[in-house]
């Protein structure tokens, strides 16, 4: 109700400014002043406020750098980060003249050039040299960026094959949280299927599955060997999310019903990046970065980077799927299925591609 009144009182209020301003134009209008024309003076104030407005916009952009420059992420921690890292300052490089430069003329010009009644403007209807020369330079500028950018982008985004040294990871999102699940001695992933959902078997593995018996998942933190290729497998249970490992550069959209792929190789472990940062508490995180609900701004995991002695030690000590629970899948696949999303969700979800 008081939603509806104040609505109420912005339309009145509306209606009257709109009224007081209508008859103050016919007043200026009966006074024989044309109330669309500025006046002298009122043009010249304008005008002084374009090169005001430039200096106070750049002294923001110079206070900001200085004020919040610090915040920004530290080196990468991969090496496919160092290349976009590059990538992104070669843009800022070729971008920021240009910026720099176009906006001191519009500004300069809309305060050289304010109206004044002694002056001319030139008339030129066309002019083929100047718009074949404004269209080419900037065309070929952002080619080259483009072009550059989709090699950077094809590299980064070519998965691993059989052949490369790896470690296979799959990380799996749902509302609200991550499971990092690690596919064991024999390097295979296990089926995982939606319906199979139940107690602990967060992830709906297998248990039939010979490859899911010695899979194993950890909830409060995963690790990653330094200097190793990981191939990053993504899934989702319910809505899309995002995996954000912003220190990695690494991005990629978790979809329910499909898996998603990236890669990257660590080059800084965490007790290196904690001393690059001067930070005792710096981790790396794992991060939700598509708004996907209510406790979004939780979604996060921590990330490990360590030697890769100290990581199959740790790995060793997490338990086997097996060894945490065994459940029977033919009784839950007779179940009969009421939740309409979770058996659509359910059909495609097979990791038959990983294996
Ligand atoms: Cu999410």
């Amino acid at each position: 109700m008081t939603d509806l009144l104040i609505l109420l009182g912005v339309v009145l209020g509306i209606i009257a400014i709109s009224k007081v301003v209508s008859v103050l134009d016919m007043v200026a209008t009966a006074k024989g002043e044309n109330s669309y024309m500025p006046n002298a003076r009122e043009n010249r104030f304008q005008a002084r406020l374009m090169p005001g407005f430039l200096i106070a916009y750049f002294g923001f952009i110079v206070w900001q750098l200085v004020a919040w420059g610090d915040r920004m992420l530290p080196v990468s921690a991969s090496e496919h980060g160092e290349i976009v890292d590059e990538l992104m300052n070669i843009t800022w490089i070729v971008i920021t003249p240009v910026f720099v430069f176009t906006h001191i003329l519009l500004f300069y010009f809309a305060w050289k050039y304010a109206y004044d009644k002694n002056r001319k403007a030139a008339y030129i209807s066309h002019d083929n040299k100047l718009e074949i020369l404004w269209t080419a330079i900037p065309a070929t500028v952002l080619l080259i960026l483009v072009l550059y950018g989709l090699s950077v982008w094809n590299e980064i985004t070519t998965p691993l094959t059989a052949e490369d040294d790896k470690i296979e990871i799959e990380l799996y999102a749902r509302q609200f949280d991550w499971t990092a699940r690690y596919p064991g001695e024999d390097g295979k992933f296990g089926k995982a299927n939606v319906r199979l959902i139940e107690g602990v078997n967060m992830l709906g593995l297998d248990s039939t599955d010979a490859n899911a018996s010695d899979d194993k998942y950890v909830k409060a933190e995963f690790y990653l060997p330094v200097n190793k290729d990981v191939q990053f497998y993504f899934r989702a249970q319910d809505v899309i999310h995002s995996a954000f490992m912003p220190h990695f550069r690494a991005q990629m959209n978790c979809v329910p019903g499909m898996t998603t792929l990236f890669k990257f190789k660590p080059i800084k472990t965490t007790a290196e990046m904690k001393e690059i940062t001067g930070d005792p508490d710096f981790e790396y995180y794992l991060l939700c970065n598509k708004i996907c609900g209510a406790a979004h701004y939780n979604m996060k995991m921590e990330i490990k980077v360590v030697s890769e002695e100290d990581y199959n030690k740790w790995l060793s000590e997490q338990k086997e799927f097996l060894a945490v629970e065994v459940n029977e899948p033919a009784e839950v696949e007779a179940t009969p299925q009421t939740d309409s999303t979770q058996t659509k969700v359910g059909e495609s979800t097979q990791l038959s591609m990983l294996n």
